[in-house]
């Protein structure tokens, strides 16, 4: 049995480490498989479900979820259609993305994807907003893997991955609004939740979405204002951890898989996001969304430090 099973699109990264320069280094990304292989680290046991290509990127990712421990018996090989890639450029905001994705296999995932059975034997089922954007058909996959889930008494976790490049923001307002009420664990962040709602004040935020029926915890990333854990009951601001980040892609992700992890080690939520919250900064360190991904040894050791 597992912890976390997550669902989702994973791309190959090329990220650009020298501004300007004409060279890329090849890393992995997806939001979700971000997620699962950090919380693999965090010591979770681990199920990924998608579709990759059958082509050298989709073995190097059936090859780097193996090493990770990641099960992927869930994983389909598609015949035709690719792997999807990204490209990171930094840049004074920060990173911006590049995408060659349309059409990819993962997007041509179906609800046949579940029949493993994984949902049905893990603790958190782990989606997003990428997750639901990248097609109709991933989007219907989405809402009968939140079914299963419901129907079995395995968790929903939703990170709201807002990207607009991949889905019109009238259909993500409504999409996303949909599938928080069904979560028990929603992962908001202000600036996604400001281009849906165009307000951008956290407790406003929060009220929107309990309004809008959400009954799980939500945890609202207020990016170097740390964040905000609401039980539904109360809520608890959670301070930032300053870091000078190299490359924060992923960091949301490892954010998510690690409070995911803890929890099921039997954290509080409040000591799960304090973890989460060092584990995510130390991610920033280094260029890539998969290779800087911390391990307990060094979140821990962080977090002694920030203790003493
Ligand atoms: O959170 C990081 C991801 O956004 C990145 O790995 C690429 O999954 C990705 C996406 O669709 O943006």
């Amino acid at each position: 049995d597992f912890d976390i099973v997550a669902l989702g699109e994973p791309l190959v990264e090329l990220n650009q480490t020298h501004k300007g320069q004409l060279q890329y280094l090849q890393g992995f990304g997806g939001d979700t498989s971000n997620a699962v292989i950090a919380a693999a680290r965090q010591g979770a046991r681990c199920a990924y479900l998608t579709r990759v290509g059958n082509d050298a990127f989709g073995a190097q990712f059936l090859d780097l979820w193996k090493a990770e421990g990641v099960d992927t018996s869930g994983v389909q090989v598609d015949g035709d259609a690719h792997t999807g890639l990204y490209f990171v450029q930094h840049g004074p905001d920060g990173h911006a993305f590049s995408y060659l994705r349309r059409g990819s296999a993962a997007s041509l995932m179906t609800p046949a994807l579940l029949e493993s059975g994984l949902i049905e034997r893990s603790r958190f089922l782990h989606v997003s907003g990428i997750s639901m954007a990248i097609s109709t058909s991933a989007c219907d996959t989405v809402f009968a893997a939140i079914e299963r889930a419901r129907a079995a008494g395995t968790q929903v976790s939703l990170d709201s991955n807002l990207r607009l490049r991949l889905w019109p923001v009238d259909r993500a307002r409504a999409i996303l609004r949909e599938t928080m009420r069904q979560a028990d664990l929603f992962l908001p962040s202000m600036d996604d939740m400001q281009h849906m709602t165009g307000n951008d004040d956290p407790e406003r935020t929060l009220d929107w979405i309990r309004d809008g029926g959400a009954t799980g915890v939500v945890v609202l990333k207020l990016g170097k204002d740390g964040s905000i854990i609401d039980d539904g009951k109360t809520r608890v601001p959670m301070a930032a951890l300053r870091v000078e980040a190299v490359d924060a892609t992923g960091a949301g992700d490892c954010f998510a898989g690690s409070l995911m992890a803890r929890r099921c080690q039997g954290d509080s939520w409040e000591d799960a996001v304090r973890y989460a919250n060092a584990a995510a900064a130390l991610s920033t360190l280094g260029y890539g969304a998969v290779d800087p991904l911390p391990r307990t040894p060094q979140v821990l050791e962080r977090l002694k430090a920030l203790a003493g």
